[in-house]
């Protein structure tokens, strides 16, 4: 089935047949943009032992978020020229590196000319919703490196070659938290007698989400009028840190972040509970939110690569696998650690609902075949050990909330 859809895609290309480290597979050129991150070096090195010839691009923005917050990974990342050493040296194979700034209208366009994917995997953004609302600067610099970045790629696609199969992160709170169903990208309405399947409607909560809502709808234009083939895959939020070829070396670990810039909510909770620091629930913590396994974001980009979107198809996929209120992680967590945990309500320094309805449809992907690893005590419990290890090196200054929502001027800790 893998086979024959990839070769629908590019009729003009002749099938490779590589051995992965982890099986044979029919071989396709992705060129993943963000690689340096959290998702994308995983998701490389996924993809390479898979058989695929991989091009990684990143311009070390993260890094820099870093040197910037007084903050970093809790678990030690190489640079990515040792991890892409290190992969090559543990028999993963080559994999062609583009440094560069996907702002950059000429670096872009030459990177895509000169791998020549036949898709483009996209993370390379500004993700954390706290940076973007630090102050005016932030919020600037996040919407103008997204949807600018974002631009440039669909034009060097549309320029180069329009079949390439563009798969790009999304999220799920572009569409925020309304008080119905939340359908996959678009809704059936009826209003005054007449039908039509519009998208759903958007409602997102920081600057950084609605980055992605103007992301989505220039992806959904320029598919439109250049006939490209896009998937958007709004994901939920994402827990965990090891996947199967990470684990291969300590050299090929991706970042694990827990400050209150960049760390996700189910991570820092990891990270209080073996520290001994309560978990900082914000609010009355019933805010709601899908929520995947690191391994799940491999598996769902590899489907949405194998099942390619339709020339002229710009299409969404909910990507997540169960949804929690933030009060039920704590408790999770509280539940599975074996020393004791506290659980403190701070207050909310978002402006976001604390409670509400909260139903998304998630079925596309299932479709597809993902087999979701569920957040279970065994994941948790994991993710205790790797913590526990690393233990040490926690800052507790980077625990505190830092980033107001209601502030013009946030005191993030660089300031303080
Ligand atoms: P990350 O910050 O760890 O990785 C993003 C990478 O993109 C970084 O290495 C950064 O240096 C690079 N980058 C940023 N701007 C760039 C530019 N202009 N040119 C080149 N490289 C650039 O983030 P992540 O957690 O790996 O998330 C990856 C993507 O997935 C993001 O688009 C994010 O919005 C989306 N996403 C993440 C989560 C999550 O829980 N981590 C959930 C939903 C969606
Ligand atoms: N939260 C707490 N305590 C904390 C941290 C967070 O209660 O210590 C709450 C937040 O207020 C929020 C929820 O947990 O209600 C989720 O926060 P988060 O920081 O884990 O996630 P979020 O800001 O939504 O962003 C993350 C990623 C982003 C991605 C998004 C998916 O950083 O890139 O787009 O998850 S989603 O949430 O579906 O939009």
């Amino acid at each position: 089935m893998r086979v024959q859809i990839q070769l629908l895609l590019v009729p003009n290309t002749v099938p490779r047949i590589i051995p992965g480290i982890f099986g044979e597979l029919i071989c396709m050129r992705v060129l993943v943009l963000g690689a340096d991150g959290y998702l994308g070096w995983p998701t490389s090195i996924y993809l390479s032992a898979k058989g695929h010839q991989v091009g990684v691009n990143d311009n070390f923005a993260r890094r820099t978020y870093d040197h910037e917050l007084g903050a970093e990974s809790l678990i030690p990342i190489t640079t990515l020229k040792k991890r892409v050493d290190t992969w090559k040296a543990v028999g993963g194979g080559n994999l062609e590196t583009f440094i560069g700034d996907l702002t950059d209208p000429d670096f872009t366009f030459s990177m895509i000319s000169k791998f020549e994917p036949e898709a483009i995997v996209h993370f390379a953004e500004q993700r954390a919703a706290p940076y973007s609302m630090i102050d005016r600067a932030h919020c600037v610099y996040t919407q103008v490196n997204n949807v600018v970045g974002t631009l440039n790629i669909l034009y060097a696609i549309a320029e180069i070659n329009p079949d390439i199969h563009l798969v790009k992160l999304g999220t799920m709170g572009e569409y925020g938290t309304p008080n119905i169903d939340i359908e996959e990208g678009f809704i059936e309405i009826e209003h005054k007698g007449r039908k039509d399947l519009l998208p759903f409607p958007k409602q997102p909560g920081s600057f950084y989400h609605l980055s992605k809502v103007h992301d989505s709808h220039n992806i959904a234009f320029a598919t439109k009028i250049w006939n490209l083939r896009s998937t958007d895959l709004n994901q939920g939020v994402v827990y965990g840190h090891r996947t199967d070829e990470t684990e291969l070396h300590p050299d090929l670990a991706t970042r694990f972040d827990y400050d209150a810039v960049f760390g996700t909510v189910l991570n820092r909770f990891i990270v209080q509970a073996v520290i001994g620091h309560p978990l900082t629930v914000y609010g009355k913590g019933g805010q709601t939110r899908g929520m995947l396994d690191i391994r799940d974001t491999l598996a769902c980009i590899d489907l949405a690569l194998s099942n390619p979107a339709n020339k002229g198809e710009y299409r969404v996929f909910n990507q997540f696998t169960e949804q929690f209120t933030v009060g039920e992680i704590a408790q999770l967590i509280a539940k599975t650690y074996p020393g004791d945990v506290q659980i403190v309500n701070l207050p909310d320094p978002r402006v976001e609902l604390e409670e509400h309805y909260y139903n998304a449809i998630h079925t596309k992907l299932l479709d597809l075949g993902l087999q979701p690893h569920l957040l279970s005590d065994t994941l948790i419990e994991s993710l205790f050990g790797v913590v526990e290890k690393f233990q040490h090196l926690v800052d507790l200054d980077a625990i505190k909330p830092s980033v107001s929502w209601r502030a013009t001027h946030s005191p993030v800790r660089s300031t303080n």
